[in-house]
């Protein structure tokens, strides 16, 4: 076992064998295509579409400005709902369209975007939900599905946590309009920075790859004040060689998911994240959520002895969104708004989970938590 004094982190990036990415390189190094939809950008595109089983793909320099571009793809504007439990980056994409968040609270099992409160919040200025499939676990995407039809709203997920998940029998990223994908260094399938935009037909992906290439539709043409978005040769050479090793990447997450589970789902003030029916889980995070009425001792408490011990776990999503001071002002942000999200965020803790972790090491975190239960009984 791993010397528990080397520290544990929530997640360490997998990268493939040195070896095996330097033939790209070199590849790189002698053809001088560094970026702008090089070869291997071309290959990477066509080989995660038919990997992911999704009609098409751009790929993205990272998540937060393929979610950006994504709203620019779709003109949205005014009023967006969405979910104050994420990452900082799913409502700053607004920001950098002048769009209005509207923060809607979340499913007290599942911490995702809660359909059945989406009504209530729905203005005539609404013209978009960007729901998070949080930790990698399917929003209730045939109930988000009847709404937007209902309202005429457009529906952009964020994916950034699902890559390779399955739900009700395909990809995950068939949901909705658009989907991002982020493949940042922590997340399940890095291209160290990197992301992606899925959608449904040609001529989206068109509009798509104008907006990330400045807007540029020909050499002498552009149609849109479009951003530099794109990714470039190196982090798509790096997809390439990373997409072989993704299968049993997943098969390593499962089997520690699946010895955290067991350990931890007998103590008492510990939940555990239920998967959604019908999906195929990426086991992306590992969640918990500590009761501290019933466990004995705070989340924070158990988040400081787990420090105590070299493991450092991260609290995935607090403070929400709603408590930092560019959206704290709004109507939406009110904690009476959001007790589900509120709850959750003063709950959590992400266990660390990746490949390279060892068993015994998942072993002596869950002790580690079964042992702070029977000392708060004392
Ligand atoms: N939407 C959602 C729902 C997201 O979660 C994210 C990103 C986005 C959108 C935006 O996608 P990108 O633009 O990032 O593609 C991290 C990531 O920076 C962020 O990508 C991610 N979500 C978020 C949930 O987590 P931090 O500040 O917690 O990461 P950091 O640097 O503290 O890393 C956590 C641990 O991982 C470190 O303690 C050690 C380890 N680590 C990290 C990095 C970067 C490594 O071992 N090597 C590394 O290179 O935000």
């Amino acid at each position: 076992m791993k010397n528990l004094s080397d520290p544990i982190f929530v997640t360490q990036p997998s990268l493939p064998e040195l070896d095996e990415f330097i033939p790209y390189l070199e590849q790189i190094w002698k053809n001088k295509q560094l970026t702008n939809n090089g070869p291997f950008h071309q290959q990477f595109e066509k080989e995660l579409a038919e990997y992911l089983d999704v009609p098409y793909i751009s790929l993205f320099a990272n998540g937060t400005l393929a979610l950006v571009t994504a709203l620019q793809v779709l003109r949205i504007t005014g009023e967006v709902i969405t979910t104050p439990y994420s990452f900082v980056a799913t409502s700053h994409s607004l920001w950098w369209n002048n769009i209005k968040p509207v923060f809607v609270d979340i499913e007290p099992e599942f911490c995702n975007l809660d359909p059945e409160k989406i009504e209530a919040a729905i203005t005539p200025k609404t013209t978009a939900i960007l729901p998070v499939h949080v930790y990698g676990n399917p929003c209730d995407t045939k109930r988000i599905q009847e709404i937007a039809d209902t309202y005429g709203l457009k529906v952009i997920y964020d994916a950034a946590h699902a890559f390779g998940v399955n739900h009700r029998e395909q990809s995950i990223c068939r949901f909705g309009d658009l989907s991002m994908l982020s493949f940042h260094a922590t997340k399940v399938f890095n291209t160290m920075e990197g992301g992606a935009l899925i959608c449904n037909d040609d001529a989206t992906k068109k509009r798509i790859d104008f907006l990330k290439n400045f807007g540029f539709a020909g050499e002498t043409t552009v149609i849109a004040p479009g951003i530099n978005s794109k990714m470039n040769e190196m982090q798509a050479a790096l997809g390439l060689v990373q997409l072989k090793h993704h299968q049993s990447n997943i098969d390593k997450r499962s089997k520690l998911a699946h010895i955290y589970r067991s350990k931890l789902s007998p103590i008492d003030g510990i939940s555990l994240l239920p998967e959604r029916e019908s999906m195929t889980p990426n086991h992306s995070y590992f969640p918990i959520f500590v009761d501290e009425r019933i466990y004995g001792i705070t989340r924070d408490e158990l988040y400081d002895r787990l420090k105590d011990n070299g493991i450092f776990g991260r609290r995935y999503f607090y403070p929400l969104i709603t408590e930092f001071p560019m959206y704290k002002g709004l109507e939406s942000s009110a904690p009476s708004n959001l007790p589900a999200a509120k709850r959750k965020a003063e709950e959590v803790i992400c266990l660390p989970i990746y490949p390279n972790l060892e068993i015994p090491t998942a072993l002596k975190i869950c002790s580690i938590i079964s042992d702070c239960k029977s000392q708060a009984k004392q």
